[in-house]
């Protein structure tokens, strides 16, 4: 097992990979910016190292100096967490290069995943459902007119080095083609370094449905269950459950099945997701892969009781799966609120320090937060700053915990998105579980008077 882990994040992430090591007796380094020196990273760390100025640019995705920090604490691995350097094949290179150890997939799973339309022709080969587009990228706008023709209207472009929603069009016609191609191709060289598009069907309000696969370097690969995280704005994530309303047991073993063996198909190892769009006549289609460990891991390690950051530092150490798909149950229901400093009206950033911070505990709740009283909350990061998470025997018993929750949590000094989740969980149709990756747009703000504005309903 590892002796020390050097932990290549910040905030609430930071905070949950120094808890599994804790549990593993393992050594913790953290490295922050000088945005983050006086964060609880860095105070319940072993050590730590400062890594640059706040940018992130400067220092969480720096890898030289990340490396450095490895190498100056003899780290002998390193957690990227997620976002930032989590999914970059260059810096599992680096770190197989200086003998390192990457917590993550091999570099080469990294890539294949990395490239959409790569990852949608691999999981194809191996079985997978798939909406039907084009194999591979399209460059010219008479091949992307045959395509679409091929498949029928409405389809997406997608930036084959994308996702998270950029670089994305919808054309409903051929007369949009020619623009939304070429804006699409700009918009993701733009983004990504990488202009390469690919086409498939467009679903309309689908549910975003995904399945959390465990893999050992054995040939074992596990799956526990799915995440339902249709509730979406702007292409990010609001709130995610497990188990999703949608979801058979017959069909979530089919699934399940299907998963695994596509993970094992590519040699798919550490923690991983597959993101699958299920349409409403509860067909799954594959979207794409994400190769590590994702913000709404929690629901699914309260429904199984799985540690998936202390299975992902095994694996990595080369220890085999501690379990067998068979010994993995699902127990009740839980949820996910992510609560994020802003206008929970405008949804504008609202950094500042917290002058009060507390969130009830009590039978079924777990936050997973880096916040506390006269805490800054940065500009220059993410503006997410916990996690609500409840669970409850059943999805009634686990909403009803996350409004109580919601209700007693107290924030002053900043704004956060508490009020908007209370608004979402008296939905009607939340409760119902009639979810889709429309259903905020029915908090959408009116175009608006100066000054007005609210997150009234749409008429
Ligand atoms: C789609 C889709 C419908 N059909 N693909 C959004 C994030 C990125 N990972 C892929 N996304 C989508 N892909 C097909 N074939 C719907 C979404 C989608 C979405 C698209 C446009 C505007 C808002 C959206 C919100 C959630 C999901």
């Amino acid at each position: 097992m590892f002796k020390k882990i050097l932990i290549a994040n910040r905030g609430e992430i930071a905070l949950r990979v120094i808890v599994a090591c804790r549990e593993l007796g393992i050594k913790t380094v953290a490295v922050y910016s000088e945005a983050d020196e006086n964060s609880l990273h860095v105070r319940f760390a072993d050590e730590d190292v400062c890594i640059g100025p706040p940018r992130s640019a400067d220092s969480y995705l720096n890898v030289p100096a990340i490396i450095s920090a490895a190498e100056i604490t003899g780290a002998d691995a390193i957690h990227p967490g997620y976002g930032f350097l989590s999914e970059s094949a260059y810096l599992a290179e680096v770190c197989e290069a200086c003998h390192i150890r990457f917590i993550g997939p091999d570099p080469a799973v990294i890539k294949l995943m990395g490239d959409k339309s790569r990852a949608k022709r691999a999981m194809k080969k191996a079985g997978v459902p798939m909406l039907p587009g084009s194999d591979g990228p399209v460059d010219g706008e008479e091949k992307a007119l045959k395509v679409a023709w091929d498949i029928g209207y409405p389809v997406i472009i997608k930036a084959v080095a994308g996702g998270g929603g950029r670089g994305m069009r919808i054309v409903k016609s051929p007369a949009e083609m020619g623009n939304a191609l070429r804006t699409a191709q700009r918009e993701a060289e733009a983004a990504f370094g990488v202009g390469d598009v690919y086409i498939e069907k467009y679903l309309v309000a689908p549910r975003h449905i995904e399945f959390q696969v465990l893999g050992d370097h054995h040939g074992n690969v596990v799956h526990l269950g799915e995440r339902e995280c249709s509730i979406q704005r702007r292409h990010q994530k609001l709130v995610e459950e497990s188990p999703s309303p949608a979801l058979s047991d017959k069909v979530r073993r089919k699934m399940g099945h299907l998963v695994v063996d596509a993970a094992k198909a590519v040699q798919y190892t550490n923690a991983g997701t597959f993101e699958f769009l299920m349409d409403t006549d509860g067909k799954f289609y594959f979207m794409e892969a994400n190769t590590r460990l994702q913000v709404e891991h929690p629901v699914t390690e309260m429904v199984t009781g799985i540690d998936i950051v202390k299975e992902q530092i095994r694996i990595a150490a080369g220890e085999r799966l501690s379990f067998k798909q068979s010994e993995v149950t699902f127990t009740g229901h839980s949820i996910e609120c992510r609560i994020n400093a802003e206008d929970p009206e405008t949804f504008t950033p609202s950094p500042g320090v917290i002058h009060a911070w507390s969130v009830p505990g009590g039978p079924g709740v777990r936050i997973d937060t880096f916040a506390h009283s006269e805490c800054t909350v940065s500009p220059y990061y993410d503006s997410m700053i916990a996690k609500i998470i409840c669970h409850g025997r059943d999805r009634h018993e686990a909403i009803a915990r996350m409004r109580r929750t919601l209700e007693m949590t107290v924030v002053e000094g900043i704004k956060t998105t508490v009020p908007m989740h209370l608004k979402i969980l008296a939905e009607p149709d939340f409760t119902a579980g009639k979810l889709s990756t429309a259903f905020m747009d029915r908090f959408v703000v009116a175009p608006k008077p100066a000054g007005s504005g609210s997150l009234a309903e749409a008429s």
